[in-house]
Formats: structure tokens, sequence, C-alpha cells
């Protein structure tokens, strides 16, 4: 089986370089080993290109990645109309931040019909699609419209909210059946699972029988792929990172302090305002923790051109100042806050360096700065996790100080324990942890995602029949990918 991956951004393995956003990060390594075709949007838009898909194909790894230039007519009202500013909402259970207009949810559709029209190019009689994300909910069902036959999964790396949120979306029934062209539908948890199965039954009034869904595509298997990361690479790179420049900077600058660390793509489900509010509140509390303890808060701008983000900015900024302001001396300041990417290296370096880590989102898919951060640790004097009960990973990592995110006090009561616990103690909890992560991988999903897929297709191979165009024959219009060393190489028609 040879596999194409499709997601709206895609990732290179250009060394030092930030790879800020969890898909892109758990996705490149195991992409480059797997020998599979990357297919995402280049980052660039351009005119009339609905007519003529346009691609540069690079090499990765043993695959290819394929950059896509998307249409400029649509791009505003997929990204940052439906997908960010009404689906990425609704997902993480923030239905008042949706703000959509009727022109967005066509801009998707045509984006998702654009994505598919361009995939056939890449289509061979063994291929297996696998489509990651929110932004193309729609995608197979556009591919089977085109007559694919061939497997196509779907993953969501974000959180699946309770039904009568996702009743909010406009279009949301039209929008969910299109799902239910996928064979596979996976999802981080059992919770996630369980609520699109609700909507399903409860909205769409289908038949579910085990976790399978029957409507006019056929099956859909609905099951839970919770995603890791490369534990053992990332721990060889945070030990390695000690001598690295920034890392020895910042540590010489702590002058005996002790380190607590929270990384995080600026985005309000990421509970950073609480964060700062409940680190604010520690200090009140214990006093006698100013200058020994303070917060290295990284928060990497994201989707900046929509409102919501932006008064999050300058929100965070605000209150960052304040507290600053409040508990700071001459010579210390509680919360150093930094808004930049920094690669993957010096990120490990810096997990390693902090006693904690403060993982602390309202809502998360899984969270993978909770899974780097203990990965990163120091055997012999691990630091210790304080981690969301409504992160997916907090499913896993049972052994962090779980914590409710709303709850200030409770908050800041953890982080000071965290503070000081004993080695003991923080090396139970760790190795605990960690024998979590080696268990689940992100080549291990991978693996379990690409052969579920396979499983799932040919047990719907039945009820082909029911596919709107099933009888259409695989194209020969298959794709000879042009490799290019670099961007600046000629383009792919
Ligand atoms: P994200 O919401 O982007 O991912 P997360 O899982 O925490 O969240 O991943 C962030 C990634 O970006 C991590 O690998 C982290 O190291 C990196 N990163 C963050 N800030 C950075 C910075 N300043 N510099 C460099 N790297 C930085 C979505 C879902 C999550 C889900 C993932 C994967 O929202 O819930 O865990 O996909 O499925």
């Amino acid at each position: 089986m040879s596999l194409v991956v499709v997601s709206n951004r895609v990732a290179r393995a250009r060394a030092n370089e930030p790879l800020t956003g969890g898909l892109a990060a758990a996705l490149l390594p195991v992409i480059e080993k797997s020998g599979a075709i990357w297919v995402g949007s280049s980052g660039r838009v351009r005119d009339g290109s609905h007519k003529e898909p346009f691609a540069e194909v690079e090499a990765l790894g043993a695959g290819a990645l394929a950059l896509l230039d998307l249409p400029a007519a649509h791009y505003g009202g997929y990204y940052e109309g439906f997908a960010n500013s009404a689906l990425w909402p609704a997902l993480h259970s923030r239905s008042d931040l949706i703000r959509v207009s009727h022109h967005d949810y066509q801009s998707y559709r045509e984006v998702n019909a654009f994505m598919a029209r361009a995939l056939m190019r890449f289509r061979k009689p063994d291929t297996a699609f696998w489509i990651q994300d929110y932004h193309f909910l729609s995608l197979g069902a556009e591919l089977r419209d085109l007559g694919v036959r061939n497997p196509i999964g779907f993953f969501l790396h974000t959180p699946w909210p309770a039904r009568a949120i996702m009743g909010a979306v406009p279009h949301h029934r039209e929008l969910i059946e299109a799902m239910l062209a996928y064979d596979l539908i996976g999802f981080q948890t059992d919770d996630d699972c369980e609520n699109f199965l609700s909507y399903v039954q409860s909205e769409l009034g289908l038949k579910i029988q085990d976790s399978v869904v029957t409507s006019r595509y056929g099956k859909s298997r609905c099951a839970v792929f919770p995603i890791g990361i490369d534990v053992e690479k990332f721990a060889l790179q945070a030990a390695k990172a000690s001598s690295h420049p920034d890392v020895s900077r910042l540590r010489r600058s702590l002058n005996g302090e002790q380190l607590a660390i929270g990384v995080d793509r600026l985005d309000y489900s990421k509970g950073l305002v609480n964060r700062i509010n409940a680190f604010d509140r520690m200090l009140v509390l214990n006093p006698a923790l100013k200058r020994t303890v303070s917060l290295l808060q990284i928060a990497t701008p994201s989707r900046g051109t929509i409102e919501a983000y932006s008064n999050l900015k300058s929100e965070l900024a605000r209150l960052v100042t304040e507290v600053n302001g409040r508990h700071g001396e001459t010579d210390w300041m509680p919360i150093r806050y930094l808004n930049r990417g920094y690669s993957q290296t010096v990120l490990a370096g810096l997990y390693r360096t902090a006693r904690v880590g403060v993982v602390t989102p309202l809502h998360d898919g899984m969270n993978l700065v909770a899974k780097e951060y203990v990965a990163a640790q120091n055997p012999a004097d691990p630091g210790v996790l304080v981690l969301s009960k409504f992160a997916g990973a907090a499913n896993e990592l049972q052994t962090a100080l779980l914590v409710n995110p709303h709850e200030i006090d409770g908050m800041a009561r953890a982080i000071a324990a965290a503070f000081a616990m004993p080695l003991t103690e923080r090396r139970t909890r760790w190795e605990a942890m960690m024998r979590k992560l080696r268990a689940g991988t992100a080549q291990q999903w991978f693996t379990d995602f690409s052969e579920a897929l396979e499983d799932a297709r040919a047990s719907n191979e039945k009820t082909a029949s029911n596919c709107p165009a099933a009888a259409a024959a695989v194209t020969s219009k298959s794709w000879p990918l042009h490799l290019v060393g670099s961007r600046s190489g000629a383009g792919v028609h």
C-alpha cells in the first residue's frame, strides 16, 4: 500500500527551525521514515489555481512533500473563516467565539473540493489516503464524488465536543454527514469518539453498531488512536542540548532559582490567562517563594489576523506586565514572557532545565508539550508535570499533578507542590509517565492507524456499491512525481 497524507500545514526537516504546531511536529518524523507522500498548503495562494492545481514536490526522507498553492478567492473564508473561526472554537467548546459568514462555508467546501481534485494526480490503485484534522472534514466526500474507491481515513487532532456544541456550527449536519465518507475516523480519546457517535446517532439518526456507522457512503469505523512522540529521540536531544548556548545562558541566569516552563501556541484553548493568574496567586499565597522560583512562558503567535487571537495577545502582555510589576524586584522577575519559536533541540534543553512543566489547557486534543516535557527530563533528577485534566494527555499521564485549569487556587497550590516535591516522589511519578510514553510513540500511532485503515476498507468493500461513484475506475492520471531539491526548484503542474 502506498500512502498519501494530507494536512493543511506541512513541515520540513530543517535543522534549527522551529516546528510550532503539534500536527506538523508529530507527523514530520514518521512521514520521513514511511515513504509516504505528504500533501499540504504551500502557504501561498494563487489566482485561478482552481482550474489548474499547482504544486511543488520535493524529497522528504524516503517519500515526498507536495506543496499546493490554494485558491486565492477562497483561502481567507476557508482558513481564517470557517476552519479557525467556526470549527476550531466549536471543537474546543467555545461556541461563544464562533464568527462566520455563509460565504466562509462555501469557501471551506471549495478548498476541500480543490484539494480532492489535486489529490487525483497522486492516486495509484494501491494508494490509501490519510486526511488530517478539521480543515478537511469534507475532503473524503469530495474524493468519493470523484470516483475514488481507495481507502480514505481521517484523524482529528482536536477534541470533539458535546453534541449540542457542534449544533452551533452552521451547516453542521451536511458537514458531519460528509465525514462519513471516510472508512476510518480516528480520535485522540474515548470521550471524543463517544461525543462524535452521540452526535451521529441523535442529529443524523444513523445506525451505529460497535462504533461502526452505516450511512449512504457505506460503513465508517470510529476508533481511538492517542498520538505520541518519538520519546527516545526527544530524550537524547534534551541530554545533548544541555550544552547549547541558549540553554547554558538560561541556566546561568537562574542564580539558583527553580524554573517552571510553559510552551504553547498563543491560543485561547491553551489556558494561558488562567496559568499566569495561578502563578500570580501562588506568589501571593507563598511569599517565601519570591526570588526562589520563576516562570518561563513561551507563547508563539498563531492565527494573528483573527480578532480572538489578537485580543488574547494584548491581554496576556498586559497581564504579565502587571504580575511582574506587582511582585518583581530590581534583580528578579517572576515571569519571563517570550513570543518566539525555538528549534526542537533548544526546546528540549529548556524543558530539561525546568523543575516544573506547566501544561494547563482549557481543552486540548492531546497536547504534545506535556509529553515532550516528560521525555526531556533527566532520569536522575526529573521535574514535575502539572497537567490540565482537560488535555487528552491526562488519560495517559495520570501520575502528573492533574489540575482543573478553571480553578486558579488549585493550580497555584499544585505548582507550589511541584516545586517542593522530593526526589523520590518525582522519580516514581516520572517513571510511570515514561512507561506510558514508550508504549504509545508517534511511530506506533502511525502504524496502528495505517493498519486499521486497511482493515476498515477491506470490510467496507462489501458495501462499496452504496458509494455514490463506486463504479468509477482508477484514472490513468496518476501524477509523475518530479522531485526537486529545494523549493526554489521548478514547480510541478
Ligand atoms: P497544537 O494545538 O499545536 O496541536 P501541541 O500538541 O501542544 O498543540 O503541539 C505543539 C507543538 O508545537 C509541540 O511539538 C511543541 O514543541 C511545538 N511548539 C510550541 N511552541 C513552540 C515554540 N515556541 N517553538 C518551537 N516549537 C514550539 C494540535 C492539537 C493538540 C494535539 C496536536 C497533535 O491542538 O491537542 O496534541 O495537534 O495531535
